[in-house]
Formats: C-alpha cells, structure tokens, sequence
C-alpha cells in the first residue's frame, strides 16, 4: 500500500525518495528529524555489518562481492560508504554516490557514500540515521564501509551488528602499527589480497595477538582470508557473518543497546552544540574565546562556563 509522502516513499524502497531523505538528515534539516520520527517504529529489522580496515585494504572490493552474493541468498542490500573516494568495481564518483557498475539497475541494491567532512562531529549521528532510512526502506542487510583511521570513523561501525575488520599483508611492521582501536572492535578478521606474500605471517601474528586476549565478554574473533578481486572466500565469509549472527544473539542486544545510548548521546551533542551556537556564540565571539584560549588569558574550562551560563540564563 502507498503511502503519502517521502516517509511512504521511503518505505516503498523508491531509490530517488532514499536519497533524497538521506541528504536531509546528512544535512540535520529539520524535515529530517520528522522523517525519521515517522520511520523509527519501521526500523530495527535490517543487520548491519561493519567493514573497516585501513586505506586500499579492499573493503569495497569486498563488499561489492558480498552484495553479489546476499542479492543471490534473496536480500536486498544497502551499502553505506562512509568514505568518499571508495571505488566500487572501478566504478566512478557520481556526485555525492558511489554506484557501483555491476550493480546499477538492479533495484535490490541501494548504495550511497557519505563525506566524512561537514558534520560537525554529527557522523555517526548521520550515518546511524541513514542506516534506519535504508532498514525502513526494506534493506537488509545494510553494509556500512568506513575507512579506518579516523575515531569519527571508527565510531560509525564500532556498534554495528558485527564488525569485519579487513588487513592485508604486507603492512610494513604489521598489526602493531595498524591504527589503535581498529582491532579491539573486530568481531571478525578478514586478511584479504590473500594472493599477496605475507599472508601466513599476517595470519600467525593475528592468531598471537589473539590468543593473548581474554575473551569474557565477547567471543574470540574468527580469522578468515580472502583475495575479494577473484571473489575467492566471500562466500564463506558471508556465511560466516551469518553465524555470527544467528549465535551471537545476546551480542546483537548489547550492541544494539550501545548503539541506541551513542546515538542518543550523539543526538544531544549535537542539540545542545547547535543551541550554544545559535543562542551564545557568535562566530564573532567564538574566535575572540579561541584567541583568548590560544594566548593562555583564559582557559577552556572557565570559557565553558561562561558558555553554559549564558546559555543558561536564556
Ligand atoms: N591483489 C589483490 N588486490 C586486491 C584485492 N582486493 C582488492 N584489491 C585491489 O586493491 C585496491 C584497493 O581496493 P578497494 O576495494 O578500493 O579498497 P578499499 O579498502 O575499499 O580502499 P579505500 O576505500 O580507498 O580505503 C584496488 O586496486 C583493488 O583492485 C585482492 O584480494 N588481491
Ligand atoms: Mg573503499
């Protein structure tokens, strides 16, 4: 049944009404925010499986094979690109999207990328919001691509469903130099290029690394190998987030109670930076506070203040 509207658009799966409602709540317009309010108690359904890993490790090929592949098992796939020079089979950038060739036309697979600049720190924030519209919109699963290298970026997939950390070999002196935070949140290892020398080494040190770690509160991370351009072990890896899934149940609460307190605080945050901005500090005021803060007259802490109790006091 239709319904009225860009909500109902959205539910309908149409791509152009996706997109547009993905731009709004990139953007926080207000429009936005109601959208989302009509849309939340249609979401909740879709997983959504973290890909990180550093630059040119191969995510994107990867994912453009695992989407081949879950569209085979029957799923409508959303991809969210939280990086904006991903190259998807090769494919260009179109605009502010990412369409990956073998995929266009095919209206079971939605893909967007998303800048990392421009939202204030609000990223997770849009990015959570774009994943609900992609849920809303019948997508399921929903990949979320990030580089990762940045803690904003890292933030984005931490509290996916599960998250595939994907490393190659080769990375100089290895997992040690691999950005901190990136392997803490891995609920799986994908050691891709898998053609390349170095992978049983990379593999051996993984196993070490991980055998030294104490696995109380989540399972041990599994260790899969993959070379995504010849779509060899994408399949067992689709298999194996699916498990994961299935098995880790009680993981997927947690993590989506994570999810829902980041999102919430993330919402405030960016609520409460926006009013200060609006109400208190002018851009003229806000460089007067840097200057003051840069030449040591007056430190962050009683600028805050000063902040809050005007913004108090209004
Ligand atoms: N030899 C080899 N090359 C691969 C493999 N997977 C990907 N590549 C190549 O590695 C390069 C980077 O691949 P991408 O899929 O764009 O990597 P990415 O991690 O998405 O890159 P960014 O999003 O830019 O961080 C491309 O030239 C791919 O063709 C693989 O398994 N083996
Ligand atoms: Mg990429």
């Amino acid at each position: 049944m239709k319904t009225a509207g860009l909500s109902g658009r959205v539910m309908d799966g149409d791509p152009r009404a996706l997109a547009r409602a993905i731009s709004l709540a990139e953007d926080n317009a207000p429009r936005a925010m109601e959208l989302l309010r009509e849309l939340f108690p249609h979401t909740g359904k879709a997983r959504v499986l973290g890909v990180t890993g550093p630059p040119g490790a191969g995510k994107s090929s990867l994912v453009d094979h695992l989407i081949t592949h879950y569209r085979k098992a029957g799923h409508r796939v959303g991809v969210l690109a939280v990086d904006p020079s991903s190259a998807y089979s090769g494919g260009a950038i179109l605009g502010d999207r990412v369409r990956m060739q073998r995929h266009a036309g095919d209206d079971g697979v939605f893909i967007r990328s998303m800048a990392t600049r421009g939202h204030l720190g609000g990223l997770a924030r849009a990015s959570n919001d774009a994943i609900d519209l992609l849920d809303a919109a019948g997508f399921d699963p929903v990949l979320v691509e990030t580089v990762g290298v940045g803690q904003d970026e890292i933030e984005v997939v931490k509290t996916a469903d599960v998250v595939v950390v994907v490393l190659v070999p080769g990375m100089g002196d290895d997992i040690q130099a691999i950005k901190a935070g990136i392997l803490e949140i891995a609920d799986l290892f994908v050691i891709n290029k898998a053609d390349r020398e170095g992978a049983d080494r990379l593999h051996a040190d993984l196993d070490y690394m991980l055998s030294l770690g104490s696995y109380e509160e989540r399972p041990r991370p599994g260790v899969l190998r993959t070379i995504a351009i010849r779509d060899e072990g994408v399949e067992q890896l689709r298999e194996e987030l699916d498990r994961f899934l299935e098995r880790e149940h009680g993981q997927r609460i947690e993590r989506r109670r994570e999810r829902s307190l980041a999102r919430l605080l993330a919402v405030l945050t960016e609520r409460l930076m926006a009013r200060a901005m609006e109400r208190v500090l002018t851009e003229e005021r806000l460089e007067q506070l840097v200057e003051a803060i840069a030449d040591r007259r007056l430190d962050p802490y009683s600028a805050v203040d000063e902040i809050v109790e005007e913004l108090e006091a209004r």
